[in-house]
């Protein structure tokens, strides 16, 4: 069997989605997913000018080593956009892999752990009486678990994932309106003495059961994300996630010597080994990788069984970064993992994102059903993608108020 020929689309509904499409001399194709946002197209290149021209002939069957000879034969190896180009690769031939074993990938990686799978949303809010609103409308759809972000009063600017705007749209999106980012101000004095109270107000008003995860996308220095993490201890938070910059990782010891509170981290991680010394040492809770730029299933597979040595449970990144094709991807780990813990899901659900990615993956009351079908079980409409081209899109960032670059 070999590979025949392959393909990359960039673009998408409101999304420039980088998507892989590998076909092989037996009719049998498989989809991988390279979206790394706002860089979008250089995961693209990788696949087409270095990649693809390797594939043809190739056995598509032998995922392993063709995983192994992209990564060691690369040399400067590691970094988003190589590991999103091999993570499109290795999705697309486990996506052959399943369809010719005729059985979904969550077969093929020991069978489904569990019914479904916890996800949680993203609510948001330009104050707490418009997060609460937020809150109020995931939970009537029945979500057991939401992410909450709110304006702080007196910041200058929103904040991360927040509207301007009481009622308007928050969530972090692609701006489009050119390549040059737009800037955000940023103020811990102010988030530290309100975010706290404004959590247990949280809480107070939607009671134990609800799972409350707070994202501080790593704008705390460790100490005062020790003593964030220590302030929301009563709130019992479901997770925090990201609380310092994620290079620093000698920076958890500081936050686990001061707090309970558990903590997510490893969303923009790409290889195993930045999540290595995290794990065996047991700093963190959940770890977010995602199975895009976390260079694909073969390595995910791996950091999932490590993690669960060690008491860690997984909570890939969904955000809207990705598309249904590594969402797919991850659905499938997540029915199979021993120690899943949650996923994030955006519910992309427009009809043009749904008929250029058909699948019958549901997600209903909160929990995901993955799909039964072989392979990936998503599907990608070549003449919808017709439709959509490249557009640059940026980013925002963000600096203190006496204009020091800081962490977005
Ligand atoms: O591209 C940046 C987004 O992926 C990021 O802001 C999303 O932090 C994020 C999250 O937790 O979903
Ligand atoms: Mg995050």
């Amino acid at each position: 069997m070999k590979i025949t020929g392959a393909k990359v689309f960039v673009g998408g509904p409101g999304k420039n989605y980088v998507t892989l499409k590998i076909v092989t001399d037996q009719g049998v194709y498989g989809l991988g997913d390279a979206t790394l946002n706002n860089r979008e197209t250089l995961p693209a290149a990788y696949l087409t000018d270095y990649l693809i021209p390797n594939l043809i002939d190739m056995d598509p069957r032998k995922s392993e080593d063709i995983w192994q000879l992209f990564y060691r034969g690369a040399y400067f190896r590691r970094g988003p956009i190589a590991m999103a180009a091999f993570g499109a690769i290795d999705m697309a031939l486990w996506d052959i892999k399943g369809k010719l074993a005729n059985m979904p990938l969550y077969d093929l990686f020991g069978g489904k752990s569990r019914d479904s799978a916890m996800v949680y949303a993203h609510a948001t809010g330009a104050d707490l009486p418009d997060l609460m609103d937020s809150i109020t409308r995931y939970v009537e759809q029945g979500y057991k678990a939401v992410r909450v972000q709110c304006g702080i009063p007196g910041m200058a600017t929103a904040g991360y994932a927040v509207p301007e705007e009481v009622g308007g749209k928050g969530d972090y999106m692609t701006d489009f309106s050119g390549i040059i980012p737009k800037t955000e101000i940023w103020e811990a004095d102010r988030y530290m003495r309100y975010m706290p109270q404004a959590l247990a107000d949280i809480r107070a008003k939607f009671g134990q059961e609800l799972k409350i995860l707070h994202d501080v996308h790593h704008r705390l220095s460790p100490r005062e994300a020790a003593a964030f993490s220590k302030a929301v201890e009563p709130v019992d938070l479901y997770w925090l996630e990201d609380p310092t910059p994620a290079e620093d990782q000698d920076a958890l010891r500081l936050i686990r010597q001061h707090s309970t509170t558990p903590i997510a981290i490893g969303e923009v991680f790409n290889s195993v080994w930045d999540c290595n010394k995290l794990i065996k040492n047991e700093l963190i809770d959940f770890i977010r990788i995602a199975v895009t730029y976390g260079g694909g299933i073969t390595p995910l597979k791996r950091i999932v069984d490590l993690a669960g040595m060690h008491h860690v449970r997984t909570g890939f990144h969904g955000a809207p970064s990705h598309s249904p094709i590594s969402m797919a991807a991850q659905h499938h780990l997540n029915a199979w993992a021993p120690n899943f813990g949650i996923q994030e899901y955006l519910v992309l659900g427009t009809p043009e994102c749904d008929a250029l990615f058909p699948s019958d993956h549901v997600m209903q009351n909160g929990m995901m059903h993955v799909s039964d079908a072989p392979g990936l079980g998503v599907d990608f409409d070549e003449n919808e993608a017709a439709k959509y081209e490249f557009k640059p899109g940026s980013h925002p960032i963000v600096r203190l108020q006496d204009g020091t670059m800081w962490d977005y």
